[in-house]
C-alpha cells in the first residue's frame, strides 16, 4: 500500500473534521480560541486519530463513525504538548517548528488552552451529535476508555513520573522506571486509539486483544524512536531542539540502555506489533505500514 497517499488523505480528513470542533468563542474569549487553534493546526502527524481509524478500517468498520473519538484524542495530545512545553514542565521555546504556545500566548492562556482542549474533548466524545449515531452504553465505554488512557493511571500519572525522576536517577530502578513512564506518558493514548477505533466499529474480543496488543507494542516502539530522535535526530525535520533529554537529565532508552540497543528493541516492537495483527487480513495493511513507518520517521 502506498503509506504516503494514505497518510495524506486522512490527515486531510481529520483536520477537516478538528475544525469543525474547534468552538467559536465571543471576542473577550478569543484568545482562548486563538490558542486552541494555534496549537491544533501547528503541523501535527495525527497520528493517534489516523490510528483510531485504520483500527476500525481493520476489522471493517466505518471510519467515518470513528471520527468524533479520533478528533477528541488529537484535542488530549495537543493539550499535553502545550502544557509539557510550559516553563514549569519541559520549558520549550519550540514545537514543530514555531514557538511554543505560551511563548505566543502567554503562560496563562496556555494552560487555560490546554485545560479548554482537554475538556472540550470530553464534550466531543459525550456529544448527542455524532454523525453516525453510537448507542449510549458504547459512548461511554469510549469516554471510560480515554479518560483512564488521559488520566492519571495513563498519560497524567507517566508525565509526574517522568518529572519526579529527573535527576534522581540513581534512586530507582531505571528500567522499571522508565518502562512505566514509557507505556503511560506515551503508549496509554496510543493503546486507546487503537483500541476505541476497534471497539466503535464493534471488533470481537479476539480482535480487540490482538488490536491491543499491536497497540502496546506500537506505543513502547513510538517513544523509544522519539527518544532515539532526541539523541541524534536532525533538529530542522524534528523542528524543535535535540538532546534536550540530557540537558533535563531525562530517563530514556538511549540513557538506560544504550542507542544500538534502542534501534534493536524499536524494529523488535514494530515486528511484534505486527505480528499481533497475523490473523487480519489486507484490511490491516494501513497498521502495518504504520507499525513501520513508526520506527523509521525523522520527526
Ligand atoms: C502534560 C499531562 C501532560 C502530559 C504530557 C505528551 C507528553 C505528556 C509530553 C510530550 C513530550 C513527549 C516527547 C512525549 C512523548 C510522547 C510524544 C512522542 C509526543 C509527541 O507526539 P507526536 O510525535 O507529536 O505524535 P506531533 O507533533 O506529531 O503531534
Amino acid at each position: 500500500m502506498n503509506l504516503k497517499q494514505y497518510l495524506t488523505e486522512r490527515t486531510k480528513l481529520i483536520e477537516e473534521v478538528l475544525l469543525t470542533y474547534l468552538p467559536t468563542l465571543p471576542k473577550v474569549a478569543e484568545q482562548l480560541e486563538s490558542a486552541m487553534r494555534y496549537s491544533l493546526f501547528a503541523g501535527g502527524k495525527r497520528i493517534r486519530p489516523i490510528l483510531a481509524l485504520a483500527s476500525a478500517e481493520a476489522v471493517g468498520g466505518d471510519p467515518q463513525a470513528v471520527l468524533p473519538a479520533a478528533c477528541a484524542l488529537e484535542f488530549i495530545h495537543t493539550y499535553s504538548l502545550i502544557h509539557d512545553d510550559l516553563p514549569a514542565m519541559d520549558d520549550d521555546d519550540w514545537r514543530r517548528g514555531q514557538p511554543t504556545n505560551h511563548k505566543v500566548f502567554g503562560e496563562a492562556q496556555a494552560i487555560l488552552a490546554g485545560d479548554a482542549l482537554l475538556t472540550h474533548a470530553f464534550a466531543i466524545l459525550a456529544s448527542p451529535d455524532y454523525p453516525v449515531p453510537i448507542e449510549a452504553e458504547k459512548a461511554l465505554r469510549i469516554v471510560w476508555e480515554v479518560a483512564d488512557a488521559a488520566g492519571p493511571l495513563g498519560m497524567v500519572g507517566g508525565q509526574s513520573a517522568d518529572i519526579s525522576q529527573e535527576g534522581t536517577v540513581q534512586e530507582y530502578d531505571a528500567p522499571t522506571v522508565l518502562r512505566y513512564i514509557h507505556t503511560h506518558k506515551t503508549g496509554a493514548l496510543l493503546r486507546a486509539a487503537v483500541r476505541t477505533g476497534a471497539i466503535i466499529a464493534e471488533a470481537s474480543p479476539e480482535q480487540l486483544a490482538a488490536l491491543t496488543l499491536y497497540g502496546e507494542n506500537l506505543g513502547l516502539a513510538f517513544q523509544i524512536c522519539d527518544d532515539i530522535l532526541d539523541a541524534t535526530g536532525d533538529p530542522k525535520l524534528l523542528g524543535k531542539p535535540v538532546k534536550t533529554d540530557a540537558q533535563h537529565k531525562k530517563l530514556t532508552y538511549v540513557t538506560v540502555h544504550g542507542l544500538e540497543e534502542a534501534k534493536r528493541a524499536a524494529y523488535i516492537l514494530a515486528d511484534q506489533a505486527i505480528e499481533a495483527l497475523s490473523d487480519f487480513d489486507n484490511a490491516a495493511e494501513p497498521l502495518r505500514a504504520l507499525a513501520r513507518y513508526t520506527v523509521e520517521r525523522q520527526n
